[in-house]
C-alpha cells in the first residue's frame, strides 16, 4: 500500500527510482532486522550456553562430591570443598543452634526409624500425638485393623481420591504425607528449605511462606528425627547369654520403662539373629582384645567366668553392671556381642553418640532431664571432635576414648535408666548421609542432591539419591552473588562460609 501510493505521487522514472529505493530500504531494514534478530540470538545462545556450562559444573561437581563422601567419610574438610573453581558444602544441622550453618557428613542412626520404632517412641516425637503415632503404626503394619486411635483403609478409602492404607514398611520419609493427620507443617516445620538454619522467611509468621510462628526459634518439623535407613545388621555376634547358663528370657525389657508394646529394639538388647555362643566364642572375643591390647592379658578369664557366671542379661550393658567390667573393657568386647536370641535379623539402633535430644528422649524410659545428660556427658567427654552437636564430625565410632562404646551410658545414667535403654542404642552408624551443595565457579548454577549410603559392607552402597535443588540455595546469599561478580571462594571471608543468619 504505502509502495503504491509513493509511485502513485511520483512521474514514471521517479516512480521506478522511487521503487528501487523503497525495494532497497525494504531490504536494508529487512537485513537489519535480521542482524539484530541473529545478534540478540546469538547473545541468548551465549548465554544459554554459559548457564548451561554453569549447571553442568555443578552436576559434576555434586557427583564428585558424592564419591569424596563415601570414599573419605569424614575425612572429608568440614567446611567448603574447592573443587576446580567452583565448590561443594555438606550441610549437616546444628541441633543445638539454628543460627549456625554447620558442615558434615549425617548420620541416620541419630534419627528414629519410622519401620521399627514403637508407638511410644514415636509419641516422644515433637508434634506427634497419640493419634498420630497410632495412624503411623497402622499404615506401616501389615493388617487392615486399626489401633486404638489409628487408621486403616476405612479412613483412606474416604480420601479424595481414595486410596489404600500401605500395610507395608516405609520407603522413604515424605511417605508420611499420606498418613492422616500429616501435613506438610508437621513434617517440614517452619524449614521448609531443610538447611536446619531459621532463614528470615521462616520468622516472619505470615508474611511471606512458610506460616511460621516468628519466635526466634527454628521449628524443625519431624523429618529432622525421622528416618528409614537405620538397620543394623547383626552377623557374626556371640550371644552372652548362651555361654553356659540359661538363656535371657527372649530379651525381655528391663524394667525401668521399656515400653509395653511389641516388637521393639528396646527390649531385645543388640541386634537379634547372633550367630555364635558358648564359652569358647566369648573367651576368643576377649582374647582377641587382649591381642589389641584394649584389655589386659589378666582380665581375659577374669571377665569370662563373670560374663559365665552373672547371666542372664537383659541386654549388653545389664552385663557390663553385673560383671563388673570397666566401661573401657566393655567398649573393647561389645560390638561382637549380642544378648539377644531374637530372630528379627536386623534392628534399630540409635547413635547415643550423635543423636539430638529429640530422638534421645523416645528412647524406653528417659526424661527430658536424662536426655540432656546423656548430651552434657558426650560433649564433656567428646571434646570438639565427638559427635556432641551437630558440629560436622558426627563420626560413628571413635576408635579410642570414653566414646568408642556405649559403655559410658552406665555412666552418665542411673543403673536402671541405663539398662533400660541398653538394648536400643549404639554408637555405630552403617548408613550415613550427606546434603550436598555445589555451585558453579561463576555461581551462576548450584545443585542440591540428599544422599544415605550404606557402608557396612567392604564397598559403600548408595541407598539415596535426591534432588533438593527446588529448595533454592540454603547458604548465604552473599556467597553467589560474590562468585557472579568474579571473586573467588578464596576471596569470600570466612564468615560468609559459616554462621551466616
Ligand atoms: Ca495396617
Ligand atoms: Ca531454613
Ligand atoms: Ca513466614
Ligand atoms: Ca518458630
Amino acid at each position: 500500500m504505502t509502495r503504491g501510493g509513493t509511485v502513485h505521487h511520483g512521474g514514471p522514472r521517479g516512480s521506478r527510482r522511487g521503487a528501487v529505493l523503497i525495494v532497497a530500504l525494504f531490504i536494508v531494514t529487512a537485513i537489519v532486522g535480521l542482524v539484530l534478530v541473529l545478534a540478540r540470538d546469538k547473545r541468548i545462545d551465549a548465554m544459554a550456553a554459559a548457564h548451561e556450562r554453569a549447571s553442568a559444573q555443578a552436576r559434576a561437581i555434586a557427583l564428585g562430591a558424592a564419591q569424596a563422601v563415601m570414599t573419605l567419610g569424614d575425612a572429608l574438610p568440614a567446611d567448603v570443598v574447592e573443587v576446580g573453581d567452583g565448590a561443594f558444602w555438606l550441610l549437616d544441622p546444628d541441633w543445638d543452634d539454628d543460627k549456625n550453618a554447620a558442615f558434615g557428613i549425617g548420620d541416620e542412626s541419630s534419627k528414629l526409624d519410622l519401620n521399627t520404632a514403637t508407638e511410644e517412641m514415636l509419641l516422644m516425637l515433637p508434634g506427634v500425638d497419640t493419634a498420630l503415632a497410632a495412624a503411623i503404626i497402622d499404615w506401616r503394619d501389615e493388617d487392615s485393623t486399626p489401633a486404638a486411635n489409628g487408621a486403616e483403609n476405612e479412613y483412606y478409602l474416604l480420601r479424595s481420591p481414595p486410596y489404600y492404607a500401605k500395610n507395608a514398611p516405609f520407603e522413604s520419609v515424605e511417605e508420611l504425607l499420606f498418613v492422616r493427620g500429616v501435613t506438610p507443617e508437621i513434617l517440614y516445620g517452619e524449614d521448609w528449605n531443610r538447611n536446619g538454619l531459621l532463614d528470615p522467611n521462616e520468622n516472619d509468621a505470615s508474611e511471606t511462606d512458610p506460616p511460621d510462628n516468628a519466635d526466634g526459634t527454628l521449628d524443625r518439623g519431624l523429618i529432622a528425627f525421622v528416618t528409614i535407613y537405620s538397620q543394623t545388621p547383626a552377623e557374626g555376634l556371640v550371644n552372652v547369654n548362651q555361654g553356659g547358663g540359661a538363656p535371657a528370657g527372649g530379651g525381655a525389657p528391663a524394667g525401668g520403662g521399656a515400653p509395653a508394646g511389641g516388637g521393639a529394639p528396646a527390649g531385645g538388647g543388640a541386634p537379634g539373629g547372633a550367630e555364635g555362643g558358648g564359652e569358647e566364642e566369648i573367651k576368643k572375643v576377649l582374647q582377641d582384645a587382649a591381642s589389641a591390647g584394649s584389655i589386659a592379658e589378666s582380665r581375659v578369664d577374669q571377665i569370662l567366668q563373670s560374663i559365665l557366671s552373672s547371666g542372664p542379661y537383659t541386654n549388653l550393658i545389664d552385663m557390663l553392671f553385673k560383671t563388673g567390667m570397666t566401661a573401657e573393657e566393655f567398649n573393647a568386647v561389645a560390638s561382637r556381642f549380642t544378648a539377644s536370641s531374637g530372630q528379627d535379623g536386623a534392628a534399630s539402633l540409635i547413635n547415643v553418640n550423635s543423636a539430638p535430644k529429640e530422638v534421645l528422649m523416645t528412647l524406653p524410659g528417659l526424661s527430658e532431664a536424662d536426655a540432656e545428660a546423656l548430651i552434657a556427658y558426650r560433649r564433656n567427654a567428646g571434646g570438639s571432635s565427638a559427635a556432641a552437636s551437630g558440629s560436622g564430625a558426627q563420626s560413628s565410632t571413635a576408635s579410642t576414648g570414653p566414646l568408642a562404646g556405649i559403655g559410658w551410658v552406665s555412666e552418665a545414667l542411673p543403673r536402671e535408666k541405663a539398662v533400660a535403654i541398653g538394648g536400643a542404642v549404639t554408637t555405630l552408624s552403617t548408613q550415613r548421609s550427606a546434603d550436598i551443595v555445589a555451585v558453579s565457579g561463576d555461581g551462576r548454577a548450584f545443585e542440591r542432591y540428599r544422599m544415605v549410603y550404606d557402608g557396612s559392607g567392604e564397598s559403600p552402597r548408595l541407598v539415596l539419591w535426591q534432588r533438593l535443588t527446588h529448595l533454592g540455595w540454603p547458604l548465604d546469599a552473599s556467597i553467589l552473588t560474590s562468585l557472579r561478580s568474579g571473586a573467588s571462594l578464596a576471596e569470600l571471608p570466612r564468615t560468609t562460609r559459616r554462621g551466616v543468619f
